[in-house]
C-alpha cells in the first residue's frame, strides 16, 4: 500500500513525487524558490537511480550466488545517449513520472532535455554496443560492458560560416548521477620500461616486466537495466589515475613538479576519445588507452573469478566469455597470456588454449585505412613485454600454416601478425584473428566480403571459426522512447508485445490496407515532422513546411558515405528549377547532419559544400517553397531521437561493398521511412525483408563496380557523357555556390572528375532515375503510406534483442538468469 512504500524503491506518483523533493532537499540542497532546471533533472534522475539500483543489487548479487557464466563486451566506444528517459521507459515509469512532475508543476520534457548526452563513441560501432548492452539486459543475460570513461567525449560541432568548428565536450560539468564511482576498485597497469627473463627454483622460465611507469585504473559503474525486467547489468568504464606510490616515491626525493608531471601525464590517458580520423595511426597515447582499458578489464575478471572461491584459472573460460569490439580491444589477447603466464604461472599451451576459448572477434570495417596496425618500435617502447608474447604466438601459429601449407612462404607473409613489408607493423586484426575462437561480420554482404578480402587467408585456414552477425538497434530507444505516437497507434492494434519480440510488428501487415489506420499513421508521421521543423526553425532559423517530403541524410561525414552525392542530387533538382521556373515539383526538404573529423580535410569541406549550397537555393526566389536544404548541427543521439521519427525518406546511398552494416537504416525504416539506397551493408538485407517493391534501389553492385574498376574506370566519361551531370559539376567549378570563388570546391570537383574513389559519378544516373520514382509515388500519399506501413511491419528482424539472441547462441552460450525482487 501507498503508506508504505520506500521513498527509495516505491512506484505510486504519490511516492514519486515525495521522493523526488526529498532528493531536491538533500541530494541537491535546493527549494523550489531557488532550485535550477538543473537541480531539479538531477534530483529527478537520483530519484530514478535509486529503482535502478535494487535492480542492479540484485542483479549483482544474483550472479554472484549462482556463479553464472557472464558475457564481457570490451569496447573503447559506448555511445549511450540520455539515460533519464530510457531509464523511465525501461523502468515502466514514464507515465507515472511524467504524472509526478505534472503535479509538482513541472514538465518531464524539459528536464529530459536538461541532460547532456554521454558521447562516449563515434558513431555505429559505439552506438551498436550501447544498444547490445540494453539487449542484454532485456534478455536477462549476466553481461559486463567495459570501457573507457572518457572526460571529454566526441566534439561538439558548431558551424561557422558553413565550416565545421569543433567544441570540447564538457560532459561531466554539472555531475553524473548515473555512474557510481568506485575509488577501492583500483587495478595497476604498466607501461614500458623492459624485460628480464631467468628461471626460478623450481626450474620454470620466467619473465619480469619492469614498466617505466605505473597508473591506476579507476573503476566507475552505470547501471543497464533491460525493459520491464529485474535485469540490470553493469557498465564498467575506466578512468586513469596517477598511483599513489609515484606521487609519494617523487616527494621524498624532493622532485614536487616531477610528481605533479607524473600526475598529469597518467590522467592523460583517459582525457579524450579520440575521432576515427584518418591520422589515428601511431598515436601513442591511443594504443595506452586500448592497453589500459584492456588490462584493467581484465583483470577485474580475474579478480571476479578469484572472488568465487576458484584460485587456479583453468576454467575462466567457462566463467567469461569476451567479444571483442573491432580490433581496439585486440591487445587483450596478449594480455591474458601476460596475466595467465607470467602473473600466475600457467604453462604457456593451457594459456593459449583458455586465450582462444574466451575471445571472439568482430570486424566492423573493410576499409583499408581504418585496419589498425602499429608500428613495431612505437608498439615494442610502449609494450615490451606483449610484443614479446605476440611473437611468440606467432611463431606458433606459422609453424601451424606451415603444416598445411608446406613451403607456401607468400601465405606466411600474408598471415603474419607482423607486417613486414617495407615499416614493420603489428597487425591488429591478425592478432584478433588468431587469438579468438570466433569472427564475425556485421551484415551478410560484409561477413562475404571479410572472407574474401581482409581475412581472406584466415578464412582459408579456419573457416568454421566464421559467422555472420547482423546488426540490430533497440526498439526501446528508437521507437518507444523517440516516437511516442507511433508506439501508441501500433500497441492500440497489436499489444505491446512487439517491444520486446519485435517480429510481432508483422501483425500490421494486413493494417497497411486499412484507409483509417493508414490516415492515422500519417497524422502521427506529420506531428513528427512539424515538432522537426520547429526545432529547425529554432536551432538554425530555417522555415521548413511539414508537407513537403523530409529526405534525411545524417550519419558520419566520409567520403564512402556519398554525402556529396545526394548534393549533386540536389543541385539537379535545382537546376531544373532553375531551367524551368513553373516546373510542377513535389516539395522537397533535404536535411543533413553529421560530424567531420577534424583532420579529415575532405569530409569537412564537404560540410562548408552542404551549407553553401544550401545558403545558395535557400535564398533564391525562383526555387519558391519547392526545395529547402539544411544542416543540423552537432548530430548526436539525441538529434538522431528527433530526425528518425519525422523523416519520409531515408538516404542510405554509400558506394557498395564499403558500409559494413549501417544501423541508422534500421532506425529510420522501423519509424517508417522509405530507403533510397544502393547494395550495400545491411540495406541488402532490408530490402530483402521488406520486399523490393518498398524499397528505391540504386547504383552499382560490389560486381560491378569491380567490373567497372577492372576495366579501368574513368571518371569523366560519365561526366561528359551526361549533360545534366556536366552542368552541375561545372556550376560548382564556377563559383556559383561560393561567391565567384573557384577555388574553394575545386578539390571536391577535381577529385570526383580525376579519381572518384567512391564512384559517385558511375552511380549518378540511377541516383537521379531513381529519386524520380520516389517523387511519383509520393505524390500518391495512400501508396506512400501502405509502403510505410509494410516498411514497419517487416523490419523486425533488425531488433538488437534478435542479433544478441544469436551471439548467445552461436558464440557466447549463455543462458537468461531470472532476477526476482525480494518480496
Ligand atoms: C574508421 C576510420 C579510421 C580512419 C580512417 C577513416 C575511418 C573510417 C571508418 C572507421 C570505422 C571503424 C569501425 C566502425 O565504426 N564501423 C562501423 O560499425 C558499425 C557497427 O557495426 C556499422 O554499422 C558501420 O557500417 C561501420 O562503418
Amino acid at each position: 500500500t501507498v503508506l508504505t512504500e520506500d521513498d527509495r524503491t516505491g512506484t505510486s506518483i504519490e511516492t514519486l513525487r515525495r521522493a523526488f523533493m526529498d532528493n531536491l532537499f538533500f541530494i541537491q540542497g535546493r527549494f523550489p524558490e531557488v532550485a535550477t532546471k538543473n537541480d531539479y533533472y538531477l534530483a529527478l534522475a537520483y530519484t530514478v537511480r535509486d529503482r535502478l539500483l535494487l535492480r542492479w543489487l540484485n542483479s549483482a548479487k544474483t550472479y554472484r550466488d549462482q556463479e553464472s557464466r557472464t558475457v564481457c563486451y570490451l569496447s573503447a566506444e559506448f555511445l549511450l545517449g540520455p539515460h533519464l528517459g530510457n531509464n523511465l521507459i525501461n523502468l515502466g515509469l514514464y507515465e507515472a513520472v511524467e504524472e509526478a512532475m505534472r503535479q509538482t508543476g513541472l514538465n518531464l520534457k524539459e528536464l529530459l532535455d536538461q541532460e547532456e548526452e554521454p558521447g562516449l563513441g563515434n558513431g555505429g560501432l559505439g552506438r551498436l554496443a550501447a544498444c547490445y548492452m540494453d539487449s542484454l539486459a532485456t534478455l536477462e543475460i549476466p553481461a559486463i560492458g567495459y570501457g573507457i570513461r572518457y572526460e571529454y567525449g566526441i566534439f561538439d560541432q558548431e558551424i561557422r560560416d558553413g565550416w565545421q568548428v569543433e567544441i570540447t565536450d564538457k560532459w561531466l560539468r554539472y555531475g553524473n548521477p548515473w555512474e557510481i564511482p568506485r575509488p577501492e576498485l583500483i587495478l595497476p597497469v604498466k607501461f614500458g620500461g623492459h624485460t628480464y627473463s631467468y628461471t626460478d627454483d623450481q626450474g620454470r622460465y620466467r619473465v619480469i616486466w619492469e614498466p617505466h611507469q605505473v597508473v591506476q585504473g579507476v573503476a566507475y559503474d552505470t547501471p543497464i537495466l533491460g525493459y520491464k525486467v529485474n535485469t540490470a547489468n553493469l557498465l564498467r568504464l575506466w578512468r586513469a589515475e596517477a598511483v599513489e606510490s609515484f606521487d609519494f616515491q617523487a616527494f621524498n626525493t624532493g622532485d614536487y613538479y616531477g610528481a605533479v608531471n607524473q600526475k598529469i601525464a597518467s590522467e592523460n590517458i583517459t582525457k579524450v576519445l579520440y575521432p576515427n580520423d584518418e591520422q589515428l595511426q601511431g598515436k601513442e597515447l591511443r594504443l595506452m588507452q586500448e592497453y589500459f582499458f584492456c588490462s584493467c578489464a581484465l583483470q577485474d575478471m580475474i579478480r571476479l573469478y578469484k572472488q568465487s572461491g576458484k584460485q587456479d584459472l583453468s576454467r575462466f573460460h567457462e566463467k567469461f566469455t569476451v567479444q571483442l569490439n573491432d580490433t581496439h580491444p585486440a591487445i587483450s589477447v596478449a594480455e591474458l597470456m601476460r596475466l595467465l603466464v607470467d602473473e600466475h604461472l600457467m604453462p604457456w599451451e593451457q594459456a593459449w588454449d583458455i586465450t582462444r576459448q574466451t575471445f571472439a572477434y568482430t570486424n566492423h570495417t573493410l576499409l583499408p585505412e581504418a585496419l589498425e596496425k602499429w608500428p613495431l618500435d612505437l608498439f615494442g617502447s610502449l609494450l615490451p613485454r606483449h610484443l614479446q608474447i605476440i611473437y611468440e604466438i606467432n611463431r606458433r601459429f606459422l609453424d601451424e600454416v606451415r603444416l598445411q601449407y608446406p613451403g607456401d612462404n607468400d601465405r606466411l607473409r600474408r598471415l603474419s601478425i607482423i607486417d613486414e613489408s617495407g615499416c614493420r607493423y603489428v597487425r591488429m586484426a591478425h592478432l584478433a584473428a588468431v587469438g579468438s575462437h570466433a569472427i564475425n561480420g556485421v551484415a551478410v554482404l560484409h561477413s562475404e566480403l571479410l572472407k574474401q578480402t581482409v581475412l581472406r587467408d584466415f578464412y582459408e585456414l579456419t573457416p568454421e571459426k566464421f559467422s555472420n552477425k547482423t546488426n540490430g538497434v533497440t526498439p526501446r530507444r528508437w521507437m518507444v522512447l523517440s516516437n511516442p505516437g507511433l508506439t501508441r497507434l501500433i500497441t492500440e492494434r497489436i499489444g505491446e508485445d512487439w517491444v520486446k519480440h519485435l517480429d510481432q510488428l508483422r501483425q500490421l501487415e494486413p493494417l497497411a490496407a486499412d484507409a483509417e489506420f493508414a490516415a492515422q499513421w500519417r497524422s502521427v508521421k506529420h506531428g513528427n515532422k512539424e515538432r522537426l521543423a520547429q526545432y529547425i526553425r529554432d536551432r538554425i532559423g530555417v522555415t521548413v513546411d511539414p508537407h513537403s517530403l523530409f529526405s534525411i541524410l545524417v550519419k558520419r561525414i566520409h567520403e564512402y558515405k556519398r554525402q556529396h552525392l545526394c548534393v549533386l542530387k540536389v543541385i539537379t533538382l535545382y537546376q531544373m528549377l532553375r531551367d524551368q521556373p513553373h516546373l510542377e515539383m513535389v516539395p522537397q526538404t533535404f536535411i543533413f547532419g553529421g560530424k567531420a573529423a577534424p583532420g579529415y580535410y575532405m569530409a569537412k569541406l564537404i560540410i562548408k559544400f552542404i551549407n553553401s549550397v544550401a545558403d545558395v537555393i535557400n535564398r533564391d526566389p525562383v526555387v519558391r517553397d519547392r526545395l529547402r536544404v539544411v544542416f543540423l548541427p552537432n548530430y548526436n543521439v539525441t538529434l538522431g531521437q528527433r530526425v528518425y521519427p519525422a523523416a519520409d525518406l531515408s538516404q542510405q546511398i554509400s558506394t557498395a561493398g564499403y558500409e559494413a552494416s549501417g544501423t541508422g537504416n534500421m532506425k529510420f525504416a522501423l519509424n517508417g521511412a522509405l530507403t533510397i539506397g544502393t547494395l550495400d551493408g545491411a540495406n541488402v538485407e532490408i530490402r530483402e525483408a521488406v520486399g523490393a517493391e518498398n524499397f528505391f534501389l540504386f547504383g552499382h553492385t560490389v560486381e560491378q563496380l569491380q567490373e567497372l574498376r577492372c576495366n579501368g574506370y574513368r571518371p569523366w566519361e560519365f561526366a561528359n557523357g551526361h549533360p545534366m551531370l556536366k552542368r552541375v559539376l561545372d556550376l560548382i567549378s564556377s563559383g556559383y555556390f561560393s561567391h565567384g570563388d573557384t577555388e574553394l570546391f575545386r578539390p571536391l570537383v577535381e577529385h570526383l572528375w580525376q579519381d572518384d574513389r567512391y564512384c559517385l559519378l558511375a552511380d549518378y544516373q540511377s541516383y537521379v532515375d531513381c529519386y524520380q520514382r520516389v517523387l511519383q509515388v509520393y505524390q500518391d500519399q495512400a501508396q506512400w503510406a501502405k509502403m510505410s506501413i509494410l516498411n514497419v511491419a517487416r523490419m523486425g528482424k533488425f531488433s538488437s534483442d534478435r542479433a544478441i539472441r544469436e551471439y548467445c547462441q552461436d558464440i557466447w552460450h549463455v543462458q537468461p538468469v531470472k532476477i526476482v525482487l525480494p518480496a
